[in-house]
């Protein structure tokens, strides 16, 4: 999936289910020009070999850390971003606690490595949202809700 709005100087990378979701839903309510672009297993192409990685100056990578195709991901594209000197900045989400104690310890490691990373980082915990929403909504219902709070902070980044 690649949408470009007019001259890009921002780049949103979705990477991974999540990251492509998350793509989707700050796609829709950013009020910004910019090149979306997501990136699953199912990708065949390189990521960083891709022109609109290597035109701009500054780029959002988004995914819900704690899987494998987008945690990897990630890390990659952030070093090879800050190698190239472009402005980085993370959006992602750790995991529900009740997904396991392995999904979090690798999210969180991965937060660790990019905060030291990147020039900014977006991260939700996505417990927040069970104190937020409560526990009896359907879980779209509750992602939709985590991907509307990264949409509103990273409109706060970009302002
Ligand atoms: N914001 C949001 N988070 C989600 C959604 N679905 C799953 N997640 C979170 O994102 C984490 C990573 O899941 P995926 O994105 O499916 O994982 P992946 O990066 O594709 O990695 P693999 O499929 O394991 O290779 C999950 O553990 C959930 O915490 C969603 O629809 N929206
Ligand atoms: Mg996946």
């Amino acid at each position: 999936m690649t949408t470009t709005v007019g001259n890009p100087p921002y780049t949103f990378i979705g990477l991974g289910g999540a990251g492509k979701k998350l793509l989707a839903d700050v796609k829709e309510l950013l009020e910004v020009e910019a090149t979306f672009v997501a990136f699953d297993d199912d990708s065949m192409t390189t990521i960083e070999d891709e022109p609109l990685f290597q035109e701009s100056s500054s780029i959002f990578l988004l995914a819900g850390l704690g899987g494998t195709f987008g945690t990897e991901q990630m890390l990659v594209l952030a070093r090879k971003a800050k190698e190239a000197n472009k402005t980085v900045t993370v959006c992602a989400t750790v995991p529900f606690s009740f997904e396991g104690r392995s999904k979090t310890t690798k999210s969180l490691e991965a937060v660790k490595t990019l905060q030291q990373l990147v020039d900014s980082t977006i991260i939700l915990h996505n417990d927040e949202l069970f104190t937020k929403f409560g526990n009896q909504e359907p879980m779209h219902k509750v992602f939709k809700e985590g991907n509307r709070l990264l949409a509103e902070r990273l409109q706060e980044v970009l302002a």
